[in-house]
Formats: C-alpha cells, structure tokens, sequence
C-alpha cells in the first residue's frame, strides 16, 4: 500500500486497502506458516511505513538539483538581509524569475508575500520563508488526483517527442496492476514499430495485456480495439500511449481529436484523464508546449518527468498559476517505480526542508 492510494475514492479506498492487506498476508503466511494475527499487524505496519518513507526519499532525491538550485538561492536572500523592504522583494523577485518561476508567477508571488508579510507584521527571516513555503503550497493545490471513478477508465497520454510518455505508461501500468486493476494498454503510438516494441517491453515487465496492430496503421482503431478488449476483458483502467507530436502539426493534433472522439462516443460515461507529459529539463519551454497543446486538447492534467535530471523543478509552479493545469504525477528516474503521484505538501516540504 502506498501513496498512490490518494488516487481513489474514500469508500474505494477502503475495499482496496483490505484487498492488499488479504494479498499481503496470504503472502506472509506462505513464507511463514506459523503467525499470529497480532504479529501479522506489526509486520503490515511495519512494511507500509518503509514504503512510505522509501516514496518520500524518491521524491528528496528527485528533487534534489532543484532544491540545490532554487531553494538554496532562496535562503541565501531570506538569510542575508536583516530587514523585510522593498530590495528584498525585489531581489527575491529576481530569484524566483531565474529560477524558472516566469516573470507573471513571480511577481503575483512577491505581491502576495508583500501583502501578508504586511498583515502579520513579521520581521523573522523563518517566518518569511514560511508564508512563501505556504503561497507555493496553495498555488499548486488542487485537482491533483486523478479520476479513475468508471469502470473502465480511460488515460490518454500525450506531449512532444521524448518527454517520457511511453516510460510513464509503463511505469503507471505497474502501479495500477499492483493495486489490483486490470489494466489494458494501446498502443497509439503506430508511427514507429519500435515504439510499439518499447512499450511491450513495458507491459511485459508490469505483467499487463496491450492492444497493437502493425507499424503505419490508424491510432484510432487501435483505441477503439482496446476499448473493446476492456469491455469483454472488464478492464479497469485503458492507458493509451500516442506517438510525440510537435503542437504546430494540424494532421497530428486532429488525430488527437480523432482518438478523443472515439473514446467518446464508445464509452461515453467513463472517466477519461487527458496527461500531457512535459519534460522538466525543458524548463520555460515546457510551460510554452502546456499552453499550446491545451489549445487542442482537453488536457486534464500534467505529467511533469525527468524531475531527477534538472533543477527546474519550479516550473511546476507557473504551470499550475498560469494554466490552471494540475500536476498530477511526477517522473523521477527511468525505473518501474519512479513515478510517484503529485502531493503538493510533499513537494513544497521536500524542497524546503
Ligand atoms: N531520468 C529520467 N528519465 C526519464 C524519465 N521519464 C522518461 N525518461 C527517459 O526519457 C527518454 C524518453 O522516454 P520515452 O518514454 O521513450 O518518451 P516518449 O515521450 O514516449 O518518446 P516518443 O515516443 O519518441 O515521443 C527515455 O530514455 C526514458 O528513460 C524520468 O522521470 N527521469
Ligand atoms: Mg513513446
């Protein structure tokens, strides 16, 4: 059990937890026949805290660049000046420019800081970094659970070429498989056949079924079969990878829209999660690519990757301020475990801690 569990609803929360824990434990007693129920909790307890202490370490050191870069320049600043004026604001609003915040989100930050900084009164450097800590927490709060309520759900995954996209769907495919979905995967991406080969080698190693069909063909059918298989199979969850496309490309952007509408029109009820996956190195760029491609597309959401690469991590913060797109789950390395679902609170308290 993992942090992954915020994905659910309370009450679905509760009907996997048990679930598990049944796995869990007819696990346990086929490794160690004699046990109690007592010494059963204790090692359930105990299991799930190095869990959640191993997901919070991903996230640290995911983090890490980032942290070393905008943070550190944060202190420094918050540190050096003895009193709250207006060169602090204004060097503070440089800082956060550089750092990959934007000119707009920067400056709507300092505004907000200046305001409360005002209210209370405060001249304590920690208190300062504090209200800052809680204005980034507030800005990014919000949707960052994904609504998987239909059985079965669809998530569509798209960005430019080599953000991540196919790695992220092989990575979520294992999670959703640990957490006892039934996961079927499309491959929409057909306009390479070692695209479809990648991915396979994906769903092979997370134990899930995938729809394909040959290299060249429509991505839609290939949608469209995968949703019949999750029908007959009674699927939970369809992920479907699609090819990288560049946002300025109209032939490939309508076959997006075609994609979408089929999802529609087959399963018109379902809940149905638009990621755009945006690679974090890109910094600024990333943020361009969110605003374009949300011209097209109902994005419901953001994948930001390659957070373990690069210290600009911050750009987390101007997607959300400027687009009104959650960040919804976060890459922090190439292997089946290094997606961890976007906490707010974890985020801001990894950085600043
Ligand atoms: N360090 C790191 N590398 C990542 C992460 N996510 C993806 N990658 C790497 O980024 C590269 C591209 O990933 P893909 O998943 O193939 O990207 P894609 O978007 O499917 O690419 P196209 O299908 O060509 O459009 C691979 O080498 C991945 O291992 C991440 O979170 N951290
Ligand atoms: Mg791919």
């Amino acid at each position: 059990m993992g942090l992954f569990d915020r994905w659910k609803k309370k009450n679905e929360q509760a009907e996997q937890e048990s679930r598990e824990r049944l796995a869990f434990l007819e696990k346990l007693s086929s490794d160690t026949p004699i046990f109690t129920d007592h010494e059963s909790d204790i090692q359930f307890q105990q299991e799930y805290e190095k869990e959640l202490e191993e997901s919070k370490n991903k996230i640290r050191e995911g983090l890490r660049k980032t942290k070393d870069g905008f943070v550190s320049r944060i202190e420094q600043i918050v540190n050096s000046f003895t009193k709250i004026d207006e060169d602090f604001f204004d060097e503070l609003e440089e800082t956060l420019i550089l750092s990959d915040i934007g000119a707009q989100t920067s400056a709507e930050i300092c505004e907000e800081l200046r305001d409360r900084v005002k209210k209370t009164g405060t001249t304590d450097p920690a208190e300062v970094k504090q209200i800052l800590k809680d204005i980034i927490s507030e800005i990014l709060t919000g949707g960052n659970d994904l609504h998987l309520n239909s059985k079965p759900s669809v998530i569509m995954v798209i960005g430019v070429n080599g953000a991540g996209k196919t790695t992220t769907i092989g990575k979520m495919a294992a999670r959703f498989r640990s957490n006892g979905k039934k996961v079927i995967v499309a491959a929409a991406d057909t306009f390479r056949a070692a695209a479809i080969d990648q991915l396979n080698v994906w769903t092979d190693r997370a134990g899930v079924d995938i729809i394909k069909h040959s290299e060249g063909s429509d991505p839609a059918a290939v949608v469209f079969d995968a949703i019949s298989a999750a029908k007959a199979r009674g699927a939970d969850i369809i992920l479907c990878d699609t090819a990288g496309r560049l946002h300025n490309k109209k032939n490939l952007m309508e076959e997006l829209k075609k994609i979408a509408r089929i999802i529609n029109r087959e399963l018109p009820e379902a809940c149905v999660e638009t990621l755009l996956v945006l690679d974090a190195t890109t910094g600024q760029n990333a943020v361009n690519q969110a605003r374009l491609f949300s011209e097209s597309a109902d994005i419901t959401g953001i994948v930001l990757t390659k957070l373990d690469g690069t210290a600009k991590g911050g750009i987390i913060i101007p997607i959300k301020n400027e687009l009104n797109l959650p960040v919804k789950l976060i890459g922090v390395g190439e292997k089946i475990d290094d997606l961890q679902p976007f906490i707010p609170e974890a985020y801001v308290d990894a950085l600043f801690e």
